[in-house]
């Protein structure tokens, strides 16, 4: 390789930039943005590599100038899978990436596995692979890469040898990138599999419906091991049933990289430690008997749904729902199931007046606009002691926000404020 051309200059691009001066490979970091059309010759002149960042759409300028000219393209992960040298495992579906992932590494990391998480998550593969050659992790080799995989990711990755992956669920969601709709979604998300061996790929507990993997099996909320309980998972943080198959889901990854049997309550304990990551069914503030709940995180019906069904314990109808943000051509039908739980919906965003449609003439609803401070102002006058005000939005946040942690973070500070 000579020269590689790197378009996006976010986290991806840096992480690539940073794996190039390492290799000493002329790098070029350019976005659709800062590359004027009749540039394009010189952009690509000696480049006989390009990278894509995740977030590059279909219709970029200079994606689509890299296949006119027949050059390579992959994606970031792709080239950062090229130069690192341990195992690795990859985790992809809908929700519960990240949990999965950041479970898989903990257990891992508490049963003597040297591991860590990269990917979507936030740190580049790439960004990994640069510090290895660049000597600062001792026996790479022996490092487990537990990798969390977009479908944005997977469009451009056509080497990904994992050890094991599973595909947790296919929802809608990001249906806006894929004209196929939904059966191209999951069909980009099951390139995952392609150079996995059969008998470590695997599916989720809800596309599955296996709810054991070796010697261990979860049921009833307890995790077995050989028929005998392990651990009780309300003592844990794993409880709900969407995070027992996030449990189920690392097991079966742990358990192709080393043996869970011989360490099982080594592996009790871990999972007993775990803590799931911020803005994910959080309890932020208590006032007057109300329950505030940051669950930013859900980006799509399906999670909202998840945390609604965890939530609900007693059938009641306390939950006030606030909803919205920016639409990914999701089909937010499914929500209605959730109408008897509800006891207000509260909407907002570029998306609010959609998912208004789905409970109107079933719940009360008020159209917060463009106003979030108004969306929890009403929700808190709304409630009595006893309610949960559940933030929960079935959107993505960048119609308002940076990401999904300032749309957390905001709805925490308007709560403290209450
Ligand atoms: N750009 C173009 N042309 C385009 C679109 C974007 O040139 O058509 C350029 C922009 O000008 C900018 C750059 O691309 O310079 C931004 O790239 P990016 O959007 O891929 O963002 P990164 O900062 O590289 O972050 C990406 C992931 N972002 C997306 O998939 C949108 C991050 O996931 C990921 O953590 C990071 O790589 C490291 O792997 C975020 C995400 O929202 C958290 N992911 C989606 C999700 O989880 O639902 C898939």
């Amino acid at each position: 390789m000579k020269k590689l051309l790197m378009i996006g200059g976010g986290v991806s691009g840096n992480a690539v930039a940073e794996l190039s001066a390492a290799l000493d490979i002329e790098c070029c970091v350019t976005s659709d943005v800062q590359a004027a059309q009749e540039d394009l010759d010189k952009i690509f002149a000696g480049v006989d590599l390009v990278v894509v960042s995740p977030g590059v759409l279909p219709t970029s300028k200079l994606y689509n100038a890299a296949v006119e000219r027949n050059i390579e393209v992959i994606s970031e992960l792709e080239l950062g899978v090229r130069y690192f040298p341990g195992p690795m495992v990859a985790v992809t579906g809908t929700n519960g990436k990240t949990t999965t992932v950041e479970l898989t590494e903990f257990i891992l990391n508490k049963l003597g596995v040297r591991a860590v998480a990269a990917g979507n998550i936030g740190l580049p593969l790439s960004a990994v692979s640069a510090k290895i050659l660049r000597g600062e992790i001792a026996h790479a080799e022996e490092l487990v890469a537990v990798l969390e995989v977009s479908s944005f990711q997977l469009k451009h990755t056509h080497q990904l040898p994992a050890v094991a992956a599973v595909l947790l669920n296919i929802e809608s969601d990001h249906i806006n990138r894929y004209p196929g709709g939904i059966s191209e979604y999951q069909a980009v998300k099951e390139r995952i599999f392609a150079q996995v061996p059969p008998e470590n790929r695997f599916y989720g507990m809800s596309m599955s419906g296996r709810n054991q993997c070796g010697k261990f099996a979860i049921a009833a909320n307890q995790l077995y091991c050989e028929n005998s309980v392990l651990l009780d998972l309300s003592e844990s943080a794993l409880s709900a049933p969407h995070n027992q198959e996030n449990l189920l889901a690392a097991i079966s990854l742990c358990s192709c990289v080393t043996d869970l049997s011989v360490q099982k309550s080594e592996l009790a304990a871990a999972v007993r430690e775990f803590k799931t990551g911020d803005h994910r069914i959080s309890l932020v503030a208590e006032k007057n008997g109300v329950k505030y709940i940051d669950d930013s995180k859900a980006t799509n019906p399906a999670a909202v749904i998840a945390a609604v069904k965890s939530l609900q314990k007693q059938m009641q109808n306390n939950i006030i729902l606030i909803a919205g943000g920016l639409d990914k051509d999701m089909d937010f039908a499914p929500l209605a199931a959730l109408s008897k739980y509800l006891k207000k919906v509260i909407v907002y965003g570029r998306c609010g007046n959609r998912i208004a449609g789905v409970f109107a003439g079933k719940n009360e609803v008020f159209d917060a606009g463009s106003d979030f401070a108004l969306a929890v102002k009403t929700a808190h006058a709304s409630a009595e002691s006893g309610d949960i005000v559940l933030l929960s939005p079935a959107a993505a946040s960048m119609d308002m926000f940076k990401d999904y942690k300032e749309r957390g973070n905001k709805f925490a500070e308007l709560v403290s404020k209450l």
